[in-house]
C-alpha cells in the first residue's frame, strides 16, 4: 500500500513536496492523466460533504433555494458583459464540435455562472413581488489556468458553490453580502478552525463586474496569504447588461440590485497547509471523516476479549465517527503512523494490560500528548478532548498568524518584512494605481483585504503619501 509509507518531507524546508506527499499518502487525492484534473477520493469529498451540508442549511434558513445551471454556456453570453470577461478569457475552456462536426457557435464551459444565471433572472423579474431572487448551485467550473497546476489549491476543475441573488434595495444587498461573509467565518473558523479576517477587497482585488467585494483571508505558516471566499455587491452592473428590470410600488421600472458569493474546494487545501505536521495530516475534529481510531493490541491468548472490549467502546461512541482497526496484518505501530498521516484527531489504544485495569490509552494527534483514561470515564471524556483539540488548533493558527504579522510605517520596511515572508499591516490609500506599483517593486505582494474590524484613522499611506484613513494586510499569496 503505497499510500501507508510515510512522509519523507519536511514542511517548513521543502513545502511543496510535503503538501503533495500529504495529499497523496493521506488518500485525499489522486493524480490523473489531465494536468490541473485530480481525483478526489472518499476521504477528501467526505470533508467537501461536511461543508456542503452546514452551509446548505444555512442559505436555506436564509430563503436561499438550490438550482442548476447548464455547464455550457454560448460564446455571445459568455461575452455580453464584456467587462468582467475580458481580463478572463485566456482561461475558457471553449467545445468546439460534436463528434466530427463543427458547432455554429462556441460554448464555454461555465468558468463562472453569472451571464447564464442573469440572463435567466431577466425573464423571471417582472415586479417587486418576485424580488428577493436568491438561488444557489453546487457544481464544478473550469478555468483553464496556466501556472502550475496544484490539488485543491489551483486545479483546473473545482468544486463549489454559487449564490446568485437579487433584491430591489441596495440596503438589502449590502446586509446579505455581509451575512454571507459571516457564514463563510464561521466555516473557517468553527470548522476548518482557520482563523480568518473579514474585510472588503482593494479596488485592484475587486471582482470587475463588482461594485465591491469581499473576502475571508488567512495567512499560512509557509509565508502566504490566501483568500477563503468571497461575497460581491454586484450593483446594478449586470442588471444594466442583462436589462433585469422590476416594476416597484409606484409602477416605475428599475433595476434589481445583486449580489455573488462562493467558496471552493480550495478551503480544503488551506486547512490542510494551516495544520499538517511532518507526520502528515492533522484534521480538526469537526471535519475529521474518521475523528476516533481505536487500536487492538491483539496477542493470540488474549485477542478474544480484547477485540470485545473495543467494539464494546466503539458502541459506548456511536455518536463520534469511530473506526475500529481490526486489520491483523499489520502491527500496532504501523497502523498508529497510518492514522497520524490521515490526521485523525484522537487515537484509542488497548491491549490486555489496560483490558486489566479497565482503562485505555488516548492519543491526540495535534500534541501527541497520551493519557489513561477509565474506560467507565470515556463517554465523558472523549467529547472534553475533541473539543480542546478544535480550540487548541485554532489557537495555535492564530498565534501563528500573529507571530507572522508586522506592521510597518515606510515602503523600505515593508520590502523587508515581504522578503521575510510576513504578513504586513499597513496604513495605506488602497488605490488600484498605488497597488501596481508595490506589486511590481516586490515581486508579486499583493494586498489581502482592508479589515472591517478598525477604526477611521487620519493617515497617509505607506507607499504613496497620499491621506489614507485605513489599513490593509499585504503578502505574498497563492
Ligand atoms: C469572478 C465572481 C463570482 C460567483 C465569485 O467570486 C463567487 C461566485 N462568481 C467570479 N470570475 C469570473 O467572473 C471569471 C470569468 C471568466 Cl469568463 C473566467 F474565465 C474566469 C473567471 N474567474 C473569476
Amino acid at each position: 500500500m503505497a499510500e501507508t509509507q510515510g512522509i519523507t518531507a519536511k514542511k517548513d524546508q521543502d513545502h511543496s513536496e510535503w503538501f503533495t506527499q500529504v495529499i497523496q499518502k493521506a488518500g485525499l487525492i489522486e493524480y490523473t492523466d489531465v494536468s490541473g484534473c485530480y481525483i478526489l477520493r472518499p476521504y477528501a469529498y467526505e470533508i467537501w460533504e461536511t461543508i456542503q451540508k452546514y452551509f446548505d442549511q444555512k442559505i436555506k434558513e436564509k430563503g436561499v433555494k438550490n438550482t442548476y445551471f447548464p455547464l455550457f454556456i454560448p460564446e455571445s453570453l459568455l461575452k455580453k458583459e464584456s467587462a468582467h470577461v475580458a481580463g478572463f478569457t485566456p482561461e475558457v475552456a471553449w467545445v468546439t464540435h460534436a463528434g466530427e462536426e463543427k458547432l455554429s457557435e462556441r460554448l464555454a464551459i461555465r468558468p463562472t455562472s453569472e451571464t447564464i444565471i442573469y440572463a435567466a433572472f431577466s425573464k423571471w423579474i417582472r415586479s417587486h413581488n418576485d424580488l428577493p431572487l436568491k438561488i444557489n448551485q453546487w457544481c464544478s467550473v473550469v478555468r483553464w489556468e496556466f501556472r502550475n497546476p496544484t490539488p485543491f489549491l489551483r486545479s483546473r476543475e473545482f468544486l463549489w458553490q454559487e449564490g446568485h441573488t437579487a433584491y430591489a434595495k441596495k440596503e438589502e444587498a449590502d446586509a446579505e453580502v455581509l451575512d454571507i461573509l459571516d457564514l463563510y467565518a464561521e466555516i473557517f473558523e468553527e470548522l476548518y478552525a482557520v482563523p480568518i479576517t473579514k474585510g472588503q477587497k482593494s479596488e485592484k482585488e475587486t471582482f470587475a463586474g463588482a461594485l465591491y467585494t469581499t473576502s475571508v483571508e488567512t495567512f499560512l505558516p509557509v509565508g502566504k496569504g490566501i483568500q477563503g471566499a468571497t461575497s460581491h455587491c454586484l450593483g446594478q452592473n449586470f442588471a444594466k447588461a442583462f436589462d433585469i428590470t422590476f416594476l416597484d410600488e409606484k409602477g416605475e421600472k428599475q433595476y434589481v440590485w445583486q449580489n455573488s458569493w462562493g467558496i471552493t474546494t480550495r478551503s480544503i487545501g488551506m486547512m490542510i497547509l494551516m495544520h499538517g505536521d511532518d507526520k502528515g495530516l492533522i484534521l480538526p475534529p469537526r471535519i475529521a471523516p474518521i475523528q476516533i481510531v481505536i487500536i487492538p493490541i491483539l496477542f493470540d491468548n488474549t485477542k478474544k476479549e480484547v477485540v470485545k472490549k473495543c467494539e464494546e467502546i466503539e458502541k459506548k461512541l456511536k455518536e463520534y465517527k469511530v473506526h475500529f482497526d481490526e486489520r491483523e496484518e499489520y502491527t500496532p505501530g504501523f497502523k498508529y503512523n497510518e492514522w497520524e498521516l490521515k490526521g485523525v484527531p484522537l487515537r484509542l489504544e488497548l491491549g490486555p494490560k489496560d483490558l486489566e485495569k479497565k482503562q485505555i490509552v488516548v492519543v491526540r494527534r495535534d500534541t501527541g500528548k497520551k493519557e489513561f483514561v477509565l474506560i467507565k470515564d470515556i463517554e465523558q471524556k472523549i467529547p472534553e478532548l475533541l473539543e480542546d483539540i478544535q480550540k487548541s488548533l485554532f489557537q495555535k493558527a492564530e498565534a501563528g498568524i500573529k507571530s507572522n504579522t508586522i506592521e510597518v510605517n515606510s515602503f523600505t520596511e515593508f520590502k523587508k518584512a515581504i522578503q521575510n515572508k510576513k504578513r504586513v499591516k499597513a496604513i495605506w490609500c488602497t488605490k488600484e494605481s498605488c497597488e501596481e506599483k508595490i506589486k511590481e517593486s516586490t515581486e508579486g505582494a499583493k494586498s489581502l483585504n482592508i479589515p472591517f474590524n478598525q477604526k477611521k484613522i487620519k493617515g497617509k499611506c505607506f507607499h504613496c503619501g497620499e491621506p489614507a484613513d485605513s489599513f490593509a494586510y499585504f503578502g505574498k499569496s497563492y
